[in-house]
């Protein structure tokens, strides 16, 4: 969805981070962005023969466990002295399940710029493993769950290691060249489906507005982007230190666009012009539902009459908004998802992605879903929030695949939506933010949207 109607195409900044942490520790590390480098498994492991791999360790997302295994299966196959590892929400999360696979060696759960060079130089040495916080791995005939690692001082963790990845492969609508930053790890709120929780609890880290702004500086400078978007699970928690961030972007008077997205949907007009003022302009909103009821039951912190001013006042300081929405909550009828389409157009953003309720392992959400015999999709490469999980009383599976299409085709194919659209760009386009040498890849980014859509 992020692809196909944002035309975004994001590095994985998490494993760019660990592969930072392990050049630190003296390490040769190459990364392969599958999605992105559009490589299979055949091509992975010629790469991995290549380059005479002693380590492979995976990025797992519940829905690329499959691939996931695929990758960690292909190390074996190409020296079974290769050891294996996987990271990421699912591994974390799941870390004895994923052991099931015989040829993983190793699980990092949480962050692993820490515990992944000790784990290197633990397994260089022969020393004991049951000394490395923050693992699962194999011990005899069993698996062993170390302690958690604490969390690291975001501050003093070094830039993700860039250079390693395909930079000018990662784009937005399509033809922005795009770099991505996290500004503060975690969030406070807690939302019964968010894996974030599950995993590093209710705690925010938020990073130095100077080091942010450095950061920001040099990703300009050394990689010539387009468009920085902040990839925090929770950027705005903390007003002053958005204010103080933009004070800093503007002191350095540094011109980028940028953007990020709202998790609370902040009704706070003297914080979006600020952010306007500074390069700020594009928001995404996380609202979830237009259902009270959900909102409640999903512990999300939010307000319906503010999500409605914000978006009008984003909308007069002449930001792109995209609005993320959850169709069929439990609980939620097929009227209420209605109201939430209802309220997508309502909204009138320029852009608005739909998703379907998807219980992650590990969360609260899982946890009752499962309880209450709601999980009816076993099949983990279908959780990616495109695909129907779970089964209300209200809802099936095939009627929350049809409200999902209906969302889209209600939402876009509307006069209003290309209205928007080519009043922004056009605005962007006097800005000086699209280029001509933007305006194909743009054009070519709407055509195919459409085209999906008319084939929905
Ligand atoms: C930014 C983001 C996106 C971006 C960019 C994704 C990208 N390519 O980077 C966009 C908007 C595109 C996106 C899309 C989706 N996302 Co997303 N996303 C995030 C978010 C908010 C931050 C990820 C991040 O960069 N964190 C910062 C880095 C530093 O942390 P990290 O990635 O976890 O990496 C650390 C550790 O995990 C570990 N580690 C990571 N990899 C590895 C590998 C090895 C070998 C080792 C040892 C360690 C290790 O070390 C890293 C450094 O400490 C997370 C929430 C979160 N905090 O994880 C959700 C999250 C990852 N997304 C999620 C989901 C579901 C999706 C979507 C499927 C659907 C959706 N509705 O959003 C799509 C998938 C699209 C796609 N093809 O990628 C879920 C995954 C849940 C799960 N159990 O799998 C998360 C956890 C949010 C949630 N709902 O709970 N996402
Ligand atoms: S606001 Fe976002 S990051 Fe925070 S707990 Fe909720 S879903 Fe997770």
């Amino acid at each position: 969805m992020y692809q196909r109607f944002l035309g975004l195409v994001a590095p994985p900044i998490g494993l760019a981070y660990v592969a930072a942490a392990l050049e630190n520790d003296g390490h040769e590390v190459m990364i392969i962005d599958m999605p992105a480098e559009a490589k299979d498994v055949d091509e992975v492991k010629e790469d991995i023969e290549r380059f005479h791999s002693d380590v492979v360790g995976v990025y797992c997302a519940t829905y690329r466990v499959n691939h996931a295994n695929d990758v960690i299966n292909t190390a074996k196959d190409v020296d079974v002295s290769i050891k294996t590892l996987m990271g990421g929400p699912h591994a974390s999360l799941l870390a004895e399940d994923c052991m099931k696979n015989g040829n993983l060696d190793a699980v990092v759960c949480g962050e692993g710029e820490i515990t992944t060079p000790e784990l290197m130089r633990t397994w260089e040495s022969g020393g004991n493993l049951a000394k490395v916080k923050g693992i699962v791995f194999r011990k005899g005939g069993g698996i062993v769950r170390n302690p958690p690692r604490e969390l690291a001082d975001v501050d003093s963790l070094p830039y993700p290691a860039r250079h390693l990845l395909p930079m000018d492969e990662y784009k937005l609508f399509g033809t922005f060249k795009l770099g991505t930053m996290i500004s503060s790890r975690g969030c406070t709120y807690g939302c019964h489906y968010c894996s974030v929780a599950a995993i590093y609890g209710r705690k925010w880290r938020p990073r130095n507005p100077k080091r942010i702004v450095d950061e920001m500086e040099y990703l300009q400078k050394n990689y010539d982007i387009d468009v920085l978007t902040f990839m925090d699970d929770n950027f705005d928690l903390d007003k002053k230190r958005v204010m103080t961030l933009c004070d800093e972007i503007r002191e350095r008077d540094l011109d980028i666009l940028w953007g990020y997205q709202s998790a609370s949907v902040i009704k706070d007009e003297e914080m979006l012009k600020k952010l306007r003022n500074v390069g700020c302009r594009i928001l995404t909103y996380s609202i979830e539902t237009s259902s009270r009821k959900s909102i409640d039951v999903m512990k999300k912190k939010i307000n319906m009459q503010q999500v409605r001013d914000v978006f009008q006042i984003s909308k007069e300081l002449g930001m792109i908004r995209i609005a993320n929405i959850i169709l069929g909550l439990p609980g939620e009828t097929k009227k209420d998802v209605e109201e939430s389409i209802e309220l997508a157009r309502a909204l009138d953003p320029e852009y608005a992605l739909f998703f379907l309720p998807t219980p992650y392992p590990g969360t609260k959400f899982y946890e009752t879903a499962e309880k209450m015999g709601m999980i009816k999709e076993l099949d983990w490469s279908k959780y990616d929030t495109a695909n129907p999980i779970i089964e209300t009383g209200q809802l099936s599976l095939s009627e929350l695949r049809e409200l999902n299409k209906r969302a889209y085709k209600e939402f876009y194919l509307r006069p209003a939506i290309i209205k928007n659209n080519l009043k922004i760009f056009y605005d962007f386009m006097k800005e000086g933010y699209i280029k001509p040498v933007h305006i194909p890849g743009l054009m070519s980014h709407l055509l195919r949207t459409f085209l999906y859509l008319a084939r929905l």
